[in-house]
């Protein structure tokens, strides 16, 4: 039986683990034969969105034009997996009103900036602290800590597989044979 189509929309700091667990429950779903597509910011950035930067207004029109996508592709039954760092509370909610609320649903990638700057997977944060990378989330631009996310994962103390177990879980995503 496959599951109605859903919009993921994954929230927190770069390097906080959005990217690695959009894949990571892309695979999951796929195993269980249920069609997802991710839409990650960084990615879209390089095609669709690479007229966009980072100032306040261009972060609003990545979120609005990966909602409308993420509208289209969940018009076609799929579950739609967007990772975004969507920094502004007023912007998350702008998307969450594109959608019905029982497809929609806000998870809070949770990570400490400590732990973050320390990942550092792209050597970004170094950049930013230097001062090369202006406006970089959680250094010199704001993040809005979700207040009432459906669900909040902390990839400080859970393992991506047990991320990927909570959502499915809490989702109810596990298509049943
Ligand atoms: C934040 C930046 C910036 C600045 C480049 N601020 O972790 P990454 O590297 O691989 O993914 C991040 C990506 C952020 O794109 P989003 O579309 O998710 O951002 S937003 O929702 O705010 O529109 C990061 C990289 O781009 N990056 N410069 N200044 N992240």
């Amino acid at each position: 039986l496959r599951q109605k189509g859903r919009v993921l929309w994954l929230t927190g700091l770069s390097g906080s683990g959005k990217s690695t667990l959009a894949f990571a429950l892309e695979h999951e779903l796929f195993l269980r034969g249920q069609s997802c597509y991710v839409l990650d910011g960084d990615r879209v950035r390089q095609g669709l969105n690479s007229d966009l930067g980072f100032a306040p207004e261009d972060r609003r029109e990545n979120l609005r034009r990966i909602g409308e996508v993420a509208r289209i592709l969940l018009d076609s039954g799929q579950i739609v997996i967007a990772a975004l760092i969507s920094p502004h509370a007023p912007d998350r909610q702008m998307v969450r009103e594109m959608f019905q609320p029982e497809d929609f649903c806000e998870i809070y990638v949770n990570c400490s900036l400590a732990t973050c700057e320390q990942r550092d997977p792209k050597g970004l944060y170094i950049r930013a602290r230097s001062g090369a990378i202006p406006q970089f989330t959680g250094i010199s631009a704001p993040y809005d800590i979700p207040e009432q996310p459906e669900l909040v994962i902390n990839t400080e103390f859970l393992s991506v597989e047990e991320s990927v177990m909570l959502i499915m879980e809490t989702l109810e995503l596990s298509a049943v044979p």
